[in-house]
Order: structure tokens, then C-alpha cells, then sequence
């Protein structure tokens, strides 16, 4: 039986992966951290069959720890402070989590295990004032947040890890990918739990912010096949993973309103406040090494993306007894 170590395990990601790998038959080690009240909401389901493992990704002897419980054939770290707009206002966390906690990682596998497999959850954002369009593995890299440049740290230390220590240390550089686990604050997410609450009715309107960006979204069950399928290989490497498809935040909007028969103008308030001090207009993917290389597929298209969220926030809210406006 293979084991595998997943940083992040309560997130988006990290629930989709551990599901992946508890089917193909792996003891799965997650990582959670020490926190007041603890959110388990994304792996409710499968809690019991992970082995929990208490540690910090700021925190390299607890990391050393973990590697040396789980014994891994495969880590994966996907752990980080993920959310752009909040790298603003933390700009020093954002780095230690998402830049050095990623050398952490990496060296805690180095001195316990460095014959297992690295896999390090890197961005699009990296590519942020894009250099050419479409963007692939060797397009220049321009970030435009501290959350870009610590993604931009934490991918290079990995590619530096393999070649100075001949770690089988891969790089997923991932464009935006969604699902009903996304975080709230996620414009995806945002937009589709804003509009069931509307539709609801326990919500009259919808903030956000820059309706132009446009980005290559895709959905997250398809994305953690890929980071599996980089670790089967026979050589380490680097991969783009992307639908090749672009979209506004409009269209998304109104995608999702559509879908429950309202018109977004109706509902949708620009406000400043979700704009951000440096925008990255566009991000579009070009993925054809990762398709002929790791045979990685994608199965969930963007229009159904969007409405499967809906209907998962319709139905969160409709389950709730808060759901029922009271009159
Ligand atoms: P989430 O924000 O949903 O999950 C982040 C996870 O990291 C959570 O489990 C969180 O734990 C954990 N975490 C944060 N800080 C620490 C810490 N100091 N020590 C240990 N654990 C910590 O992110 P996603 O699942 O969406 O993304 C996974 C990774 O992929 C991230 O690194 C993200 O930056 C990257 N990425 C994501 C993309 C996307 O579109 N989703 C695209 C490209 C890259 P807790 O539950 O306690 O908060
Ligand atoms: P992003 O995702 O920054 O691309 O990072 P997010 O969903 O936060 O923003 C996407 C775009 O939507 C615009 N936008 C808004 N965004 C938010 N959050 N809230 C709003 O109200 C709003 N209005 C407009 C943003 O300006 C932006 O252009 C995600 C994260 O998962 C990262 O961890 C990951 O690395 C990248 O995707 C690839």
C-alpha cells in the first residue's frame, strides 16, 4: 500500500485529492493545524479514513515530524495562505506560509525522506501581467501580488530542490480551478452562493469588484488528476494545467443568474472595495505538454461548472433552517 502526505488536506484541493487517493487504495496522511475551532466541512466524509497529523507549515520540525510518522512515498503540498486579495493586507504571513513554507516542506523531506515524491502546488498568478497569450511552461513569469511572487519563491525553490538534490520534485502550475468546496471568498463561489441567497430571498444584491478580469477556470476534481499523474512519471517536471478556455467574471455572473431565471443587472453592485491594488487582467492556459505527456484529461466544462455550484448552493441554503425568510 502507498502513502501519501497532503499538506492542505482541508482545503478545496486537499478534500478532492485525498477522495483520489483513498480510492486508488492509499493510506492518506493530512496535515491540519492547530486552530480554535476546527473546519473539517470539505472532508466530512472521509475524516475517518485519513490519518490526521498535527503541524504547521511555519513550523519545520513539526513538518519533520509528519514525514517521519507517515514514512510517504508521496507528499503533496498544497498548503498556503491562497486567497490574492488577502496578500495585500498580509503580505509578511502570506510570504512565510506560501514562499518559505514551501522550503519547510521541502527540506523536511530532504533530511527524512528525499527518496519520496514532491509535489508542489504552483500558480497561474506567477504568470500575472502576461508575458504572451497563451501562456505555457516557459513563458516569463511577472506576478502582481504578494501572493504571485511567494507562488513564484515556492515554485523555483522546488525546481532548485531537484537540481541540487536530485528530488523527484514536480511543480503543478495550475490556473484556476472551482468546485462547491471553494472557499467563499473565491469570485466563483462568491457568485454562485450570492445568487442562491438571492434567489432565496435571503439576500437582495451581489458586491464585487472588476466584472473585466478574465481568467481559465476550470473544475477541481479534474485538476487533482494531474497532480497524481505528475508523480507517476518517469522523470520529474513542470506542467501547465488549464481548460484553454477564457472567461469574464461578467460572464460567469451571468451565467449563474441565468441559470436560476434572474438578471444579474438587477442584483449586481460594483464596489471598489473588491478591486484590487494591482489586477491581473487575464489568464489563459495552454496545457498540450501536460495532455501528451500525463494523458490528463479535463471532464467538467466551465457553463456546467458554474451550474453545478449553483445547485450545491441552493440546496446548502434550502437545507438550512435559516433559509426561511421570516416575515
Ligand atoms: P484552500 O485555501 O482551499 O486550502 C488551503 C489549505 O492550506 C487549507 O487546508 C488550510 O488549512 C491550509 N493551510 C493554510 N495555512 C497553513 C499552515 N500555515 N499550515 C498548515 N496548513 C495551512 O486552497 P485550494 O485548495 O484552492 O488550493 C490548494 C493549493 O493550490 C494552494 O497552495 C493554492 O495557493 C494553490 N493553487 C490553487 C488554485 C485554485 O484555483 N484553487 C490554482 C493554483 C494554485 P485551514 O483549513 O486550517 O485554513
Ligand atoms: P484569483 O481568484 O485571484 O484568480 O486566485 P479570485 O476568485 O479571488 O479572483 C478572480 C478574479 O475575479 C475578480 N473579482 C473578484 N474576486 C473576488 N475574490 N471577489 C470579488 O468580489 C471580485 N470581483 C471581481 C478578481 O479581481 C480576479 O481578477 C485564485 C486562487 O485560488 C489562487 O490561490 C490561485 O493561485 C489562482 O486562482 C490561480
Amino acid at each position: 500500500m502507498k502513502s501519501a502526505l497532503i499538506t492542505g488536506v482541508t482545503g478545496q484541493d486537499g478534500s478532492y485529492l485525498a477522495e483520489l487517493l483513498l480510492e486508488k487504495g492509499y493510506k492518506v496522511y493530512g496535515v491540519r493545524r492547530r486552530t480554535s475551532t476546527p473546519n473539517y466541512e470539505n472532508v466530512e466524509h472521509i475524516k475517518d479514513q485519513i490519518e490526521w497529523i498535527s503541524a504547521d507549515l511555519g513550523d519545520l520540525a513539526s513538518l519533520i515530524e509528519a514525514v517521519r510518522v507517515s514514512d510517504p512515498d508521496e507528499v503533496y503540498n498544497l498548503a498556503a495562505q491562497s486567497f490574492v486579495a488577502a496578500s495585500w493586507p498580509q503580505p509578511i504571513a502570506t510570504g512565510q506560509m506560501t514562499a518559505m513554507g514551501v522550503t519547510n516542506m521541502l527540506e523536511a523531506v530532504r533530511l527524512v525522506k528525499p527518496e519520496a515524491r514532491f509535489y508542489q502546488a504552483s500558480s497561474s498568478e506567477m504568470f500575472g501581467k502576461v508575458q504572451a497569450i497563451p501562456q505555457v511552461e516557459t513563458t516569463p513569469f511577472y506576478p502582481r501580488s504578494p501572493y504571485g511572487v511567494a507562488k513564484l519563491y515556492g515554485h523555483w525553490i522546488t525546481v532548485n530542490y531537484r537540481e541540487s538534490f536530485d528530488m523527484f520534485a514536480c511543480s503543478g502550475i495550475l490556473f484556476n480551478h472551482e468546485s462547491p468546496r471553494r472557499g467563499l471568498e473565491f469570485v466563483t463561489r462568491k457568485v454562485t452562493d450570492g445568487v442562491a441567497q438571492i434567489k432565496l430571498g435571503l439576500s437582495k444584491e451581489l458586491r464585487l469588484g472588476n466584472l473585466d478580469a478574465q481568467r481559465d477556470w476550470g473544475f477541481a476534481g479534474d485538476y487533482v488528476k494531474a497532480m497524481w499523474l505528475m508523480l507517476q512519471q518517469d522523470t520529474p517536471d513542470d506542467y501547465v494545467i488549464s481548460t484553454g478556455e477564457m472567461h469574464t467574471v461578467e460572464e460567469l455572473v451571468q451565467i449563474a443568474f441565468d441559470h436560476v431565471g434572474l438578471n444579474w443587472r438587477d442584483y449586481v453592485v460594483i464596489d471598489e472595495k473588491f478591486v484590487r491594488p494591482a489586477e491581473v487582467d487575464l489568464l489563459l492556459g495552454d496545457c498540450t505538454k501536460a495532455k501528451e505527456q500525463l494523458g490528463w484529461e479535463l471532464e467538467v466544462g466551465f457553463d456546467q461548472l458554474v451550474k453545478n455550484m449553483v445547485d450545491a448552493d441552493l440546496k446548502r441554503h434550502s437545507l438550512k433552517p435559516s433559509a426561511v425568510p421570516v416575515y
